[in-house]
């Protein structure tokens, strides 16, 4: 059955790869699913077509036969249950595995998209500056924590999982900040995520959109 998503026509990022769809590009290449791509503009996420699908008016979105879904988090999930290589077979390691992509989207993700707010929503605030480090710090906290976990590992739990797929996507969104390079082994493992060839096939699918060339994947 084929698999469609969406994604912008056009990413703020240029290409960056940060947009959400980019998350979902990754697990379908990690799984071997071939999948088709539909653009939305600004204005058409909030029509009501787009709106079916996402009550929220924002892309990714996944259909596959007569399925419809919406929220990343679940599109990757469902992924990874349906086809091998994402999710580990033995029971109690899958659950981790399910754990650790909670944990990158409930208490990881959380702090970063503050501060991607604040830069983004907040820069002319008069008490921007004395709010930032606040921010970055909550941060800190968190990744401090998640490096001791990693340790000298490869990946949080074993094999690569969903659970890595999600939390290097999370981290990504730290590069430009320069946070992520207080923790080498948490920037060594983002570099591991994104030398993975499904990886660098789902973010020169994207660049392709966002630049006009051809796709090397
Ligand atoms: N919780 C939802 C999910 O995980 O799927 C959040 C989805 C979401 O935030 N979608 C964004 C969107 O559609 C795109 S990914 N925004 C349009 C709107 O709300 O009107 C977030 C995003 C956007 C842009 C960049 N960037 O330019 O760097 C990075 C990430």
């Amino acid at each position: 059955m084929t698999i469609t998503i969406t994604a912008f026509e056009r990413s703020p990022d240029g290409g960056k790869g940060l947009a959400r769809d980019t998350r979902v590009r990754w697990a379908l290449e990690e799984a071997g699913q071939p999948y088709q791509v539909r653009l939305v503009s600004f204005r058409a996420m909030k029509e009501p077509e787009h709106l079916a699908l996402h009550p929220f008016g924002q892309i990714p979105t996944y259909e596959e036969g007569d399925l419809a879904l919406f929220e990343t988090g679940a599109i990757v999930f469902h992924i990874a249950q349906r086809h091998a290589g994402l999710l580990p077979d033995d029971a109690n390691a899958r659950a981790r595995a399910i754990t650790w992509m909670f944990a990158a989207l409930n208490t990881v993700e959380p702090p970063i998209l503050e501060l991607v707010t604040a830069r983004i929503l907040e820069g002319d605030k008069p008490w921007y500056a004395e709010r930032l480090p606040l921010v970055e710090d909550r941060i800190r906290a968190r990744l401090g924590q998640l490096s001791v976990r990693l340790g000298d590992a490869g990946w949080l739990d074993g094999a690569f999982s969903a659970g890595d797929l999600m939390m290097v996507s999370v981290l990504l969104r730290l590069r430009l900040s320069g946070i992520l390079d207080e923790y080498p082994n948490l920037a060594a493992y983002v570099a591991r995520g994104e030398a993975r060839p499904a990886y660098r096939r789902a973010f020169d699918a994207q660049l392709a959109v966002n630049t006009d060339k051809p796709s090397t994947g």
